[in-house]
């Protein structure tokens, strides 16, 4: 992000007050003389304020080395492991230096989208509510991870275009996610107690037209974060 004038402006003064009591003193126990300490003082310090503001303000318009955004729409069934890969790789990019946010289904449906259900329509409003964050996140330079079923692809397709989001298709079979059954949710979808899951009695549709595909039913977690981190990385 680019600094104000404002703000580069009162940089550059409280840089040089520190600078200028150094020299000051610097000058004084040389030359001893008070006029000669002033005059060596004033004249550096005037000339490096003009060459910080324009050196700052210059390296505000070269985009090397700068942080950017993207705004990833993951897809996948309940205990895929979405979430995780998220975090981990989150992590890694973060001592990279870029900002990564994630957007979890989970967190949300406890907040913005608290109103909502399981039904194809509520599904579809859930993605359209978190596919506006990631949007706005991501054109202010975050790299916006969305970790929700997703299960529908016109909306995925809809995110490509609206929200020029990349798609990756966190693919484990429903056997495996039943087996690992995290969150005991398969156990009581399959008991009937839970309507419209997810991979039990609601579709998921897998995606076509992914840009990546990580099968985390054949990866271990370090391989997988591999391929998402090398992804980003490609792609930001
Ligand atoms: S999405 O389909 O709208 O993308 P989202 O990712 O937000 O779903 O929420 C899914 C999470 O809600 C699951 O990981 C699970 O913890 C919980 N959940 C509760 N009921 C259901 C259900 N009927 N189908 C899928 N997930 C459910």
């Amino acid at each position: 992000m680019i600094d104000s004038k404002k703000r580069s402006f009162w940089k550059a003064i409280t840089w040089r007050l520190f600078a200028i009591v150094l020299l000051a003193v610097v000058s004084y126990k040389t030359t001893g003389n008070m006029k000669s300490a002033s005059l060596i003082t004033l004249f550096y310090h005037s000339v490096q304020v003009v060459m910080f503001f324009v050196h700052e303000r210059l390296w505000n318009y070269i985009k090397w080395g700068k942080t950017r955004g993207m705004f990833i729409q993951m897809t996948g069934l309940s205990g895929a492991g979405k979430t995780t890969l998220a975090r981990a790789v989150e992590k890694r990019l973060k001592t990279k230096g870029f900002k990564v946010e994630i957007i979890d289904g989970d967190e949300y449906r406890e907040g913005l989208c608290k109103d909502l259900g399981f039904s194809k329509e509520d599904r579809n409003t859930n993605i359209r509510r978190l596919g506006f964050v990631g949007k706005v996140l991501s054109r202010n330079n975050v790299i916006t991870i969305m970790s929700a079923i997703n299960p529908y692809e016109s909306l995925r397709n809809e995110l490509r275009i609206t929200c020029n989001a990349k798609t990756i298709f966190v693919n484990c079979s429903v056997e495996t996610c039943i087996e690992r059954d995290t969150k005991g949710l398969y156990k009581k979808a399959i008991a009937g107690e839970i309507k419209n899951f997810t991979g039990i009695s609601d579709p998921f549709e897998d995606p076509p037209f992914a840009d990546l595909v990580i099968k985390t039913d054949n990866l271990d977690l370090d391989a997988s974060v591999n391929l998402l981190e090398e992804f980003i990385l490609e792609n930001v």
